[in-house]
């Protein structure tokens, strides 16, 4: 299998609010380096650097002035004398009467933020739009008839929505490579998300849509973040409804329960036809991860990849989560061995 990898994903080296005080973000540069090395080492195959695109390909998962925000945001935060990282802290919930963008930066970051989870620092959108350049290029791949790519993204992408960031993500890789290829022609996509978090942003993007069917299993919203999407309830709306699937598990699921909801998610994949499976990687659903709460094993990913690839479509792996550093390029590249039938 072909990866796609860049080093620009070094340029963001984000801070987190944990305990009350700053410190360095889980989401850090040491999880894509050890993927790669994994990669090298299992001899995935080659290794390709990501094709150049213009913001406007981002353009469709994401609003026009949401791409405009995150590029300039690093400008416009150091005009006002700041140095450090930027991070929102203020945000338009419930009840506020007002719906205009603010003018000022410390506004901004509140009006196209979910949480403070995605700092801002001078690397950032050099970096995020590495990422998303890596899922474009890995869904062109796919496009030339190669069976099968893996994007190692970092920064991951999933929380991002149309107009936001969050959770460590900025722009929705996924759903950029799944818009793109749309564009480019095919009929049907489907994104299967396995990341232990809901994947509110590529909810989001694709809800009230019949082409894109997306699917996720995720630790329930009820104690897990993002605690505000992610029920069996929501299920897509107007032309989307029934193309928006939701599979919420207990704190604890193993990989039993894993491997019930994926045969499901491979009976509506079965159904919707897909031109193109993306899906979205991630391995926080590890027993050892430091900030999730399933018990999936080492050796349980390979059969979740033999389980994926049995579904049959051309697909594109796209890094998500996964935050027990040591332990994430073996989990991630036992998915991918296991889809080839290397388990
Ligand atoms: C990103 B992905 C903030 C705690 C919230 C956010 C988790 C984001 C996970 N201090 N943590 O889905 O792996
Ligand atoms: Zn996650």
């Amino acid at each position: 299998m072909l990866t796609i990898y860049s080093s620009d994903h070094r340029l963001h080296h984000g801070v987190e609010l944990k305990d009350g005080a700053v410190s360095e973000s889980f989401e850090k540069p040491a999880r894509a380096e050890t993927v790669l090395a994994r990669v090298k080492a299992a001899g995935l195959g080659g290794i390709i650097g990501p094709q150049s695109y213009d913001r406007s390909s981002y353009v469709g998962a994401h609003s026009e002035r949401y791409i405009e925000f995150l590029a300039g945001a690093w400008s416009e935060w150091i005009a006002t004398g700041r140095t450090c990282q930027a991070l929102p802290l203020v945000w338009p919930v419930r009840g506020l009467p007002s719906i205009e963008v603010p003018q000022f930066i410390d506004g901004k970051l509140g009006f196209f933020s979910m949480d403070a989870g995605s700092p801002i620092n001078a690397g950032t959108w050099d970096a995020v739009s590495a990422s998303a350049n890596l899922a474009l290029t890995g869904i062109d791949r796919l496009s030339d008839g190669t069976r099968s790519a893996f994007a190692l993204c970092r920064p991951p992408g999933h929380h991002a929505g149309r107009e936001y960031m969050g959770g460590y993500c900025y722009l929705n890789n996924a759903a950029i490579a799944a818009q793109h290829c749309i564009a480019r022609g095919a009929e049907r996509v489907a994104i299967l998300d396995i990341d232990f978090h809901h994947g509110n942003g590529t909810q989001e993007i694709f809800y009230d849509r019949s082409d894109v069917l997306f699917i996720s299993i995720h630790g329930d919203p009820a104690v897990s973040f993002p605690y505000f999407s992610g029920h069996a309830n929501e299920r897509g709306a107007g032309p989307g409804e029934g193309f928006n699937l939701n599979m919420p598990l207990p704190k604890g699921t193993a990989l039993d329960q894993f491997a019930t909801a994926l045969h499901h998610a491979g009976a509506a994949i079965a159904r919707h036809a897909p031109d193109a499976l993306i899906v979205s990687l991630g391995v926080d659903t590890f027993e050892d991860d430091p900030i999730s709460h399933f018990r999936l094993r080492t050796p349980d990913y390979l059969r979740i990849g033999e389980v994926i690839g049995r579904f049959g479509a051309p697909t594109l792996f796209v890094m998500e989560g996964g935050y027990m550093v040591d332990e994430i390029g073996v989990n991630a590249v036992n998915v991918l061995l296991g889809f080839e039938g290397r388990a």
